[in-house]
């Protein structure tokens, strides 16, 4: 075997390391960029929000925008303080478990006219995120009306 031939060898060799390193690195960074991860108390895919706060109470899931809280009642986790009330100015925490990217918003209101105005935006959660009653003053306890899904944003939510 030449020297030129052994060299040859050996950079092959090393090309194949370098190749397994790069795919590993790959790997790594596609575990890196999972999902992010569930929030709490609240199934896959959904926007929660609840009477008082997230593990002591009623609990309502919305999948998608809602622009009126009057027709819908806190029908899950029967049993809990709440139960069967109505969601319309009656949540004070919520949980984001969105699998898509969404933000939920909650607004004071929604007008059919005027659309969502940001006057009337009350807060927002992070998918895979969650406002605890206890992050969220108490001045917006009981007021949400509404919930807008929203792609990312650059308003700071919980
Ligand atoms: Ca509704
Ligand atoms: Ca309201």
């Amino acid at each position: 075997m030449s020297t030129r031939t052994a060299r040859a060898g050996l950079r092959s060799r090393l090309g194949i390391a370098t190749g397994i390193a790069a795919v590993m690195a790959a790997a790594g960074t596609l575990l890196g960029a999972a999902p992010a991860s569930a929030s709490d108390n609240c199934s896959s895919g959904y926007h929660c929000v609840f009477w008082t706060d997230i593990y002591n109470s009623a609990r309502h899931s919305y999948f998608d925008t809602d622009t009126n809280f009057s027709n819908d009642t806190f029908n899950q986790l029967s049993g809990q303080s709440g139960y069967g009330s109505t969601v319309n100015n009656n949540s004070i925490a919520a949980s984001n478990n969105s699998n898509s990217g969404y933000e939920s918003h909650f607004y004071d209101s929604y007008s059919s006219s005027s659309g969502w105005l940001d006057a009337n935006r009350l807060f927002c959660v992070n998918p895979g995120s969650e406002a605890y009653q206890s992050e969220i003053p108490s001045s917006l306890w009981n007021r949400a009306s509404a919930l807008r899904l929203r792609g990312t944003t650059s308003i700071s939510c919980f």
